[in-house]
């Protein structure tokens, strides 16, 4: 039996999925949340908290003990990580870890007797690693945008955005010039963990790679001159790019420890999106993707390259070929949770009873759902808005509010794709929900699809890693591993109640935005 293994660095947890492909089974899974796990690094929410709301950073340290700690996991769980063929990855995007000259003596020459993380604290240039939550930059962002405008979202597929990581990186040259200074490399939190499995610096891919506003998606290159203006000498500090199904290197003998042949080969690391995409099957045009979160994300193959006129949608490499669209909703289940604690509710009266005691529309009730800075569309400073008096409003009817402007902002921001998507993949956390699912089919008049593995960016990095070796192609992999478990038909008779909401969504978001 050929096993290929799956890793996923996400926001709060890091989760490996080993899988036999030739059987369509996954043999095993674990997985650490940072916030109980690891609770010396202080980061509940895998994150370090800071008195700057608009600042979001992580411990790259704190990836690495999750690292060691979801190995020794599988290993002590008998995974037979004597068998993996082939592993790949997948980091949460945008997030940048910098990285001085002794970065790449330290992952080549990695003691096995002690963890990972004491070894490399002295190769970060810088303490803590920018996040996708981070919002800091927006000056950064209005440079960009006045030295490149158009030609930002053009080439890279996004205009400027916070988050992305050339506005952070030219942030911190500017604030801590020492520091950039100091810098022989930046990473992605995919590279630079894909870096440390192979003991070399390893390159990035143009799925995770497009989510920097630095990549020319046509060149498949970054831009000299938009990574000089970011910072002196970016250019000569970031990874190469490759295709996305490049075999970077082998695992290094340090992984050993748990297991895992030396030389394993090491399948390009990409960012989460990307390889949600492949693990919930959707890597060909025609089904789209709903991921809900910590952020809720839309997306979808794309059949050509297009981008957003309004600007938050975004175009990133697609594992399987061609490019994809996405679009991140900051206030995903921190928003559902919250509405379900201020309605004192649990989640089975959130996911079921409120909506059976409210009718679809709501009686016209709305909500921007805006409990952190929302990134589609940009809104700086949180604060939820509402169209219908909250305080005297009936829990069941806050808490269908929040679910259908969910639903109704997701189908308003994914039309400039020009595509009428008929059939939606759903994952992540809250894609349990009977509730929110049903709204989500009728909200976009499409079917809804659920699949049975929950992790699927750690899913798709494995199914990544066996199509580039050979073992299967996608399809054959999506067929064993991404058929859909259940479906939800949209109810006969919602559609006008939902195309109207529609529109009065679109005006009560244009009138705060
Ligand atoms: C996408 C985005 C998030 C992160 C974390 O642009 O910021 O989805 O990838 O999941």
């Amino acid at each position: 039996m050929k096993c290929y293994l799956g890793l996923d660095a996400g926001t709060q947890s890091l989760k490996a999925v080993l899988i036999n492909a030739a059987a369509g089974e996954v043999v095993a899974s674990a997985s650490v949340n940072f916030g109980r796990e690891l609770p010396q690094y202080q980061s509940p929410n895998g994150f370090v908290p800071d008195s700057d709301p608009t600042v979001r950073q992580a411990d790259p340290l704190m990836w690495l003990d999750a690292l060691d700690l979801v190995l020794e996991k599988l290993s002590n769980a008998g995974a037979p990580l004597q068998l993996v063929a082939g592993i790949s990855g997948s980091g949460q995007q945008h997030g940048s870890v910098y990285l001085n000259g002794r970065f790449a003596p330290i992952i080549g020459a990695l003691d096995p007797e002690r963890p990972l993380s004491g070894q490399l604290a002295p190769a970060l240039s810088r303490r803590l690693a920018p996040i996708w939550m981070d919002h800091s930059t927006t000056p950064e962002c209005a440079e960009l945008t006045a030295r490149f405008g158009e030609r930002l979202r053009n080439e890279t597929g996004s205009p400027a955005i916070e988050r992305f990581t050339a506005a952070q990186i030219r942030r911190f040259a500017r604030i801590d010039p020492e520091d950039w200074n100091a810098t022989a490399a930046v990473h992605l939190v995919s590279s630079f963990l894909g870096s440390v499995l192979c003991g070399a610096a390893l390159p990035v891919d143009c799925g995770d790679g497009a989510g920097m506003n630095l990549l020319d998606l046509s060149t498949r290159k970054f831009d000299p001159l938009i990574a000089e203006f970011c910072a002196p000498g970016l250019a000569g500090r970031l990874p190469e790019v490759v295709p996305d199904d490049r075999i970077v290197g082998g695992s290094a003998p340090y992984f050993a420890r748990y297991g895992i042949p030396t030389g394993t080969p090491v399948v390009v690391f990409s960012g989460d999106n990307p390889n949600s995409l492949i693990g919930v099957g959707g890597g060909r045009p025609g089904v789209a993707v709903v991921s809900l979160g910590t952020s809720d994300t839309f997306f979808a193959a794309m059949p050509d390259f297009r981008t957003d006129p309004d600007g938050c949608g975004h175009v990133f490499g697609n594992p399987a070929g061609g490019f994809m669209s996405l679009i991140c909703f900051a206030n995903g289940s921190l928003a559902r949770d919250t509405v379900r604690r201020q309605c004192g509710a649990d989640w089975d009266f959130f996911d079921r009873t409120a909506l059976e005691l409210t009718a679809p529309g709501n009686g016209g009730r709305l909500m921007l759902p805006y409990f952190v800075p929302e990134c589609t569309p940009p809104v700086g400073t949180a604060g939820a808005v509402y169209n219908f008096d909250a305080g005297a409003a009936a829990p069941a009817e806050l808490i269908r509010a929040v679910l259908e402007s969910q639903a109704l902002r997701m189908r308003l921001h994914s039309q400039w794709q020009g595509e009428t998507f008929r059939r939606l993949r759903i994952t992540g956390g809250a894609s349990g929900s009977v509730g929110f699912r049903q709204i989500l089919a009728d909200v976009f008049e499409a079917t809804v699809e659920s699949i049975a593995v929950a992790d699927s960016a750690a899913l798709g990095a494995a199914l990544r890693a066996a199509a580039a070796i050979g073992a299967a192609t996608f399809e054959e992999l999506w067929e064993k591993f991404c058929s859909p478990v259940e479906t939800v038909a949209p109810r006969a008779g919602t559609a006008p109640v939902y195309r109207r909401a529609l529109r009065e969504f679109a005006v009560l978001e244009r009138s705060v935005s």
